[in-house]
């Protein structure tokens, strides 16, 4: 890898990475670069990337497709080999690349070292998956005839990840469509290629042959990633991937059907976190700053509404608002006990400045909100205040927009059926979270809320490496990532069968070979049941 020295004024976190795309196991720097700026200080440039046009994610498809032939055919726990060693150097280096994580997107330590440890979770979790994958053996309606099913792997995933989980997300698509056989094109977060560069290599280092995992970076609009989508319909991929805004997942999924094909689109969210009269507020409250607050709001399971049991909405707001006036902004390269950092670029930062407005015209009422915060080393990075919107209802416009920033709705509801109905009000389903002290409130809940994912007594965010990740409504398309329902993602089945019977048996023919002896439908059992236990109570 090639790395030249920081600014001066930048040192301090290290150098700069000269980056490349990875097309079949190669560096490839051609045309105009970007830079990926610290966002905590925009004086750090962690890595310079080219930027790919067609021509690179053409000859990236292409590698990918002349691999596919021998990576689909290796057995899959071989493959599964291959993900355990990339697992096992993620574990090695989770301290190098949690630094990072945290230095190219700003995430606070605990918080960059829980992502890298997801993707070595989901690394081990798929390298045992490996040595399983089912198929089926089923039953034939016919004598000496096997029926089997296999799955199949698709051919060419291309993929598009957002910043915010810069290594979580991508191996959560990256290493289940490599262990059942795909190859793969991935398009990095501009905010985050050198992480998608030393994923990569890592990979390399592991194993992985030439052409499975090639990387084109670049910008999304006119650029990379609008002609990723354009090369859906030119063929080039098999299967997409996406994690990112609902936009762009439509325009995703409506390029995927014209070519019949079934994406897998994990799109925005605005999570309910609800609290109810017999739930433990002190619980409730430290929960509810983490869904709303931890990584400055920038999951797409980060809370969007807050919907309280007017009985202890006063009482939660004041302890909610104490503790959030405490919370610690700053630069968490420089300070791992900061709650949140800067955000992760300046277009989050404007469309987080444009929610005052729209919060303002709604009517909402601001409890806490400075806005950007200036001064010192607050100007190196686009820093924000932690706002909370009190008196708003499900009509308004903050109450449906996701804004990805640390900012809350506070509803206040009567009792259980309002708050379900106000919780259920948004055109998005992602996460949902009720603090209940009350089992039938909790089963009431959890049947009643139309989301993929839903906390008791917990936050509204926080995924398991091995339990379905997606959403309903505008949140996804039904798909699911993690555990063993992100196989169904990557490969289709196929259904074999093996006639032993020496003729000429065909299925769907009502023909004598199909039915059962004739002597067990001679009984008269059923008739003898009915003529002689008839029932007098
Ligand atoms: C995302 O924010 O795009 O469970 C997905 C969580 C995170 C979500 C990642 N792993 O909160």
């Amino acid at each position: 890898m090639k790395f030249t020295n920081n600014s001066k004024d930048a040192e301090k976190y290290g150098k700069t990475l000269i980056g490349a795309h990875f097309i079949n196991n190669k560096d490839v720097v051609e045309g105009s670069t970007f830079k990926s700026i610290n966002p905590s200080d925009n004086s750090d440039i962690v890595g310079q990337f080219p930027i790919a046009g067609e021509k690179e994610i053409k000859a990236a498809a292409e590698a990918a497709r002349i691999a596919f032939k021998k990576w689909s055919e290796t057995p899959a726990p071989v493959r599964g080999e291959i993900i355990g060693k990339f697992g096992r150097l993620l574990h090695e280096h989770k301290d190098e690349l949690s630094w990072l994580v945290t230095r190219e997107i700003g995430k606070t330590k605990r918080e960059a070292m829980g992502s890298v440890q997801e993707a070595i979770d989901t690394a081990y979790f798929f390298q045992s998956e490996g040595r399983r994958l089912y198929g089926q053996q089923v039953w034939s309606e016919m004598r000496n005839k096997e029926c089997v099913t296999y799955r199949r792997p698709y051919g060419v995933v291309g993929i598009i990840t957002a910043g915010n989980f810069p290594i979580a997300v991508p191996s959560w698509k990256i290493i289940p469509a490599l262990i059942t056989g795909n190859t793969v094109v991935w398009k990095p977060s501009e905010d985050a290629p050198t992480i998608g560069y030393i994923f990569a290599k890592l990979f390399e280092e592991a194993g992985l042959p030439a052409g499975c995992l090639n990387i084109v970076n670049g910008l999304g609009a006119n650029s990379t990633g609008e002609y990723m989508i354009k090369a859906i319909d030119k063929g080039y991929f098999q299967k997409f991937s996406f994690t990112g805004s609902t936009v762009v997942g439509k325009l995703i999924g409506e390029a995927c059907g014209r070519m019949l094909q079934v994406p897998s689109l994990e799109l925005g969210g605005k999570n309910p976190l609800c609290i109810m009269d017999d739930a433990d507020l002190d619980k409730a409250v430290e929960a509810a700053l983490f869904s709303c607050y931890g990584t400055g709001g920038q999951r797409c399971t980060s809370t969007g509404n807050i919907i309280l049991h007017e009985k202890i909405a006063d009482k939660f707001l004041s302890e909610f608002v104490s503790a959030a006036k405490k919370l610690k902004i700053g630069n968490p390269c420089l300070d791992s006990s900061v709650y949140y950092g800067a955000l992760i670029n300046e277009k989050f930062g404007t469309r987080f400045m444009e929610h005052f407005d729209m919060a303002k015209k709604d009517g909402a009422k601001m409890i806490i909100g400075e806005g950007r915060l200036k001064g010192g080393a607050f100007d190196k990075g686009f820093y924000v205040a932690p706002t909370l919107w009190d008196g708003v209802n499900m009509k308004m416009n903050i109450a449906q927009n996701e804004v990805f920033g640390p900012t809350v709705n506070i509803v206040r509801v009567k009792d259980f059926n309002t708050l379900l109905e106000a919780a259920n009000a948004v055109e998005y389903g992602l996460s949902s979270a009720i603090f209940t002290s009350n089992p039938k409130t909790m089963y009431a809940f959890k049947n009643g809320i139309d989301a993929g994912m839903t906390s008791i007594n917990n936050s509204t965010t926080g995924a398991e490496a091995h339990l379905p990740f997606g959403g309903t409504k505008n949140s996804g398309n039904g798909t699911r990532e993690s555990g063993i329902w992100v196989i169904d993602a990557y490969t289709k089945w196929q259904a074999v069968n093996t006639d032993l019977s020496g003729h000429l048996q065909l299925a769907q023919i009502d023909a004598e070979h199909t039915s059962i002896d004739a002597a067990a439908s001679k009984s008269s059992a059923a008739s003898e049941l009915k003529d002689n236990f008839k029932p007098i109570w």
